[in-house]
């Protein structure tokens, strides 16, 4: 990598955790040696995967509390639906629906963050108890993020985005997606830092399901090690992987006529994902349903340190 993003931070992503050594430690987060597990609460009716089921702030609380109590590090609060087709939510209307479930569950003392866009939501839920921003867009939605960002000093998701939900499909086009990907998740990590972002505090994510195909998100998730590099050859950026009930999963598993498996019914193979990102070096998986996966996290931990101990280093045969 060229950037000043690669260039700034290789001596705080070089930090690591004694047995958990291809893991890198974002500042003010979680570092329990081994991948961590992202709850999904989206406070939304129309959700890919889960819309409306925790839309009045009460359940969204109760199922924020809910997934902590089974094993998640982080609860994720989204208040603006990103699946395919969606039109925006007013800031407004993406406020209401955030700001009480990020105070009640860091008052309850979790690990909160904000998915969201816009810089004031941002702003609010910060204000409001919440440790990290996780921006889909990664700075391309609000020209404000970066810097309210860097001004609040803390740890920030940049995802591979190509456009707002409503357009994103026509821009699922690429001829070598992990070259493409990292070229432009890049781009996104260097103007963060040119905003004043610590480069420690970036974690970057492909961004599965964003104006991807099927197989495009199946190269991103096989080449995690490369893209935690942005295909060069330093230090590791921790990568935060969201597959969890994507319509890719369910069309791996589609019935016999070609019904994809509704979502619901694919949080095994969520699961299957988990361990085998968790075990080729992804820092945390986003996922809707915990139990399982924050199973799969320690399993893949487990297994990552038997090939560490292995007299040959580990590696295939
Ligand atoms: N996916 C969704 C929402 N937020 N954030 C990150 N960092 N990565 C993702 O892949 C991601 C995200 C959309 O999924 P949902 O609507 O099913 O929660």
């Amino acid at each position: 990598m060229t950037g000043d993003a690669q260039a700034a931070t290789a001596p705080g992503r070089a930090r690591q955790r004694p047995g958990a050594a291809f893991l890198p430690v974002v500042p003010g987060l979680p570092a329990p040696g081994r991948c961590l597990v992202m709850g999904v609460v989206n406070v939304t009716p129309d959700s890919f995967s889960d819309g409306g089921e925790w839309f009045a702030a009460d359940a969204a609380v109760s199922r924020g509390l809910e997934l902590a109590a089974q094993g998640a590090d982080i609860i994720d609060v989204g208040g603006e639906s990103t699946r395919p087709g969606a039109g925006r939510t007013s800031a407004a209307e993406e406020l209401r629906r955030v700001r009480p479930v990020v105070t009640e569950l860091a008052a309850a003392g979790l690990t909160v963050s904000i998915d969201t866009m816009r810089a004031a939501v941002a702003e609010t839920a910060l204000a409001a108890g919440a440790k990290l921003v996780n921006d889909v867009s990664g700075g391309l939605a609000d020209p404000s993020m970066h810097s309210l960002v860097a001004s609040a000093g803390v740890p920030y998701v940049v995802m591979h985005w190509r456009g707002h939900s409503s357009t994103m499909r026509d821009s699922a086009r690429y001829g070598d997606v992990v070259r493409e990907v990292c070229g432009e998740l890049r781009q996104r990590a260097d103007a963060a830092v040119g905003a004043g972002i610590d480069p420690s505090l970036i974690v970057i994510d492909p961004g599965i399901g964003f104006a991807k195909l099927p197989e495009h998100n199946w190269a991103l998730l096989a080449r995690l090690p490369e893209i935690a590099r942005l295909g060069g050859s330093g230090p590791p950026f921790p990568v935060l992987v969201g597959a969890s009930r994507k319509s890719f999963i369910g069309r791996l598993l589609a019935a016999g006529d070609g019904t994809p498996r509704p979502f619901a019914d694919s949080d095994d193979a969520t699961i299957a994902l988990t361990a085998l990102t968790a075990a080729t070096g992804a820092w945390c998986t986003r996922v809707h349903s915990v139990a399982g996966n924050a199973d799969a996290v320690r399993v893949a931990a487990q297994w990552h340190r038997a090939q560490s101990s292995r007299p040959d280093g580990g590696g295939p045969g």
